[in-house]
């Protein structure tokens, strides 16, 4: 992806340079997006894999050791290398844009944060290099599974520096987010006039120096209990095992809200665009947004209902209590869409696959937030098809339509409108056939982490069936991978603003200048880009008004920025 900023350079060899020692934010973010789909290529493989071998009871492919290593390395993959890295990407390219910035405040140190996550997953990934394997005591490194007892290898020590370098790596870039958009907005951008983008990120940003700390903490201990004698997480020697549950969780828990809030924040940018209508409520969406936040750091213990350690009434109640806010934001999309002009681009179908995949899978946590549920549900493939539903449902299909509805602004190229419709058709079809039959499954008791499961239990059709899906879902990712190819072979065309958007990543070039903006326009709503056209547009209507011979055809009715909305 050669195309981003608009420095030229002499040979490939130097631009190559350039890449690596870059401290532009939107080369960075350019970076952090496609190091993050690598990961996830890496990852999905793995899924493949996983799946495969349960297509069929009897072990077909990998032993189960094996098999442990491939679904911890793929749900770390996936969870703290793909999606969240993809959302601080995106984060890089648009923030400094859509408050009207030349840059991040601290370039260098967002430059360190992208190489600490790449190496950070390098290392995770290397552990299958090592004699023992990969780390193989799930995403969740549950003690004692993680311990030195359980887990000798070395591939748990590299899951442990590589986490840890992903967590400070994130913890940089919270900061320097957070500072960007404290100091660096244009005059006229106040807060509430900021775009929801950038609110989901500052909110996030907040979560995230909450919640890290806790994991890496939590890292050390296990380290120190794996190689120095520690005893944090060992009762022989006065130590807990649901201490490393605590530490886990109340990282774990903000984690997935870290994970979806930023993609909420994409679809608040994309729903408007599409329906031609400002986003209804923008401030109850803010207020939502932090509802969220801070509602999310007091639930981690719904992951732990079944240690018997934790208060289940006031765990469950907080639980459900997450569905108000979020429910405002899926009634506020729809608000946005009711009586808008619809239009319905690639952007816009992945953000109404998410409205409806995503409630589904929200609904599933309100049942697991229930005790007695739960203790039918853990464990189950119930918990796997429910954290799918949210994660793929809400942070990859926003995802998605984020790429396609800034990928003109990163690199001058519009992604193939055909092409597109196919990603999304295969998506939407291959995730159902994928988790629907994983929900009957879980229901009927099949456990997750397992290799191989009886055949007599009656549960081989539904889960040939879900690795059809899975390999529906895979063939989804070849136009995608297409249309990426194709648009990079194409020498940039694209205008400014070839959406009719409405913040202001959108008045400046695609792609941007280095400097970002050579000039802006007036702030003086959430949608200053809007405005901006409306004011040319009744502009151009006075001009012709005047002429002495275009008098007829000047309508009145279009004029004036009149619907400009809150702030
Ligand atoms: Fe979750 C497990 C509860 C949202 C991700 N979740 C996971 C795991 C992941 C994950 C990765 O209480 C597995 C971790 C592992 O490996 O062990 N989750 C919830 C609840 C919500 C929720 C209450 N989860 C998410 C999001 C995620 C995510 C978002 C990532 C992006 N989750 C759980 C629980 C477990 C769990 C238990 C542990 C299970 C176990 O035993 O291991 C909520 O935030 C969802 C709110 C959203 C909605 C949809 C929109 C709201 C509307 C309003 C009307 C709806 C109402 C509800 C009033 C609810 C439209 C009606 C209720 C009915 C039942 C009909
Ligand atoms: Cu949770």
């Amino acid at each position: 992806m050669s195309a981003v900023g608009a420095v030229a350079s002499t040979s490939p060899r130097s631009s190559m340079l350039d890449w690596l020692t870059t401290t532009d934010h939107k080369r960075i973010g350019v970076l952090y997006i496609a190091t993050a789909f690598g990961f996830a290529l890496i990852g999905g493989a793995i899924a493949e894999l996983i799946r495969l071998e349960l297509a069929a009871p009897g072990q077909q492919f990998v032993d189960a050791s094996t098999y442990d290593q491939l679904f911890t390395v793929h749900g770390t993959l996936m969870l703290l290398f793909f999606a969240g890295p993809l959302a601080i990407g995106f984060a890089n390219f648009l923030i400094p844009l859509q408050i009207g910035a030349a840059d991040m405040a601290f370039p260098r140190l967002n430059a360190l944060s992208y190489w600490l996550f790449l190496f950070g997953g390098v290392i995770v990934m290397s552990g299958f290099l090592t004699t023992g394997g990969a780390a193989a005591a799930g995403w969740t490194a549950y003690a004692p599974l993680s311990g030195a007892a359980f887990s000798p290898g070395a591939g748990m020590d590299l899951w442990i520096v590589g986490v840890a370098l992903v967590g400070v790596s994130g913890i940089l870039g919270a900061l320097n987010f957070m500072v960007t958009i404290y100091a660096r907005r244009a005059p006229g951008m106040h807060m509430l006039r900021m775009p929801m983008f950038t609110w989901t990120m500052l909110v996030t940003s907040t979560l995230i120096l909450f919640a890290f700390p806790s994991i890496t903490a939590g890292l050390a201990a296990l380290y120190i209990d794996r190689h120095l004698g520690g005893g944090f997480f060992d009762p022989t020697r006065g130590g807990d095992p649901v201490l490393w549950q605590h530490l886990f969780w109340f990282f774990g828990h903000p984690e997935v809200y870290i994970l979806v809030l930023p993609f909420f924040g994409v679809m608040s940018e994309v729903v408007p665009v599409f329906s031609s209508k400002p986003l209804f409520g923008y401030r109850f969406m803010v207020l939502a947004t932090i509802t969220i936040a801070g509602l999310s750091m007091g639930v981690w213990a719904h992951h732990m209902f079944t240690t018997g350690q934790v208060d289940l009434p006031f765990f469950s109640l907080m639980s459900l209590l997450i569905a108000v806010p979020t429910g405002i934001k899926i009634f506020n999309w729809t608000a946005t869409m009711w009586g808008g002009s619809l239009r319905f681009s690639v952007p816009m179908l992945w953000s109404i696959g998410l409205l409806y995949v995503f409630t589904i899978g929200g609904i599933t946590g309100v049942m697991l937030a229930s005790p007695p549920i739960d203790y039918q549900a853990q464990d189950t493939y119930f918990v796997v098809a429910h954290l799918h539903n949210v994660l793929i449902g809400g942070s990859m299909f926003a995802g998605f339509a984020g790429i396609y509805f800034w990928f003109p602004k990163m690199t001058g190229r519009m992604l193939d409108e055909r092409l597109g419709r196919l990603h999304w058709l295969l998506w939407m079809v291959g995730f159902a056939v994928t988790f629907v039959p994983q929900y009957i499954l879980g229901a009927e008791g099949m456990p997750r982490r397992i290799a191989d499961y009886p055949p007599a239990r009656g549960w081989d059709a539904l889960n040939f069936l879900s690795t059809v899906g899975a390999l529906i879902l895979a063939a989804g990712m070849l136009p995608f991978l297409l249309a990426v190819w194709r648009a990079l072979r194409r020498p940039p065309d694209q205008p400014a603003d070839p959406w009719g958007g409405n913040s202001l990543e959108w008045a400046t070039s695609s792609p941007p200048p280095h400097h970002n903006f050579d000039r802006l326009p007036p702030i003086r709503s959430f949608r200053p880009v809007f405005d901006a056209r409306m004011a040319a547009e009744a502009d151009a209507e006075t001009r012709r008004a005047a002429r002495p011979d275009g008098a007829a055809g000047a309508d009145d009715s279009r004029a004036g920025p009149s619907e400009t909305g809150a702030a």
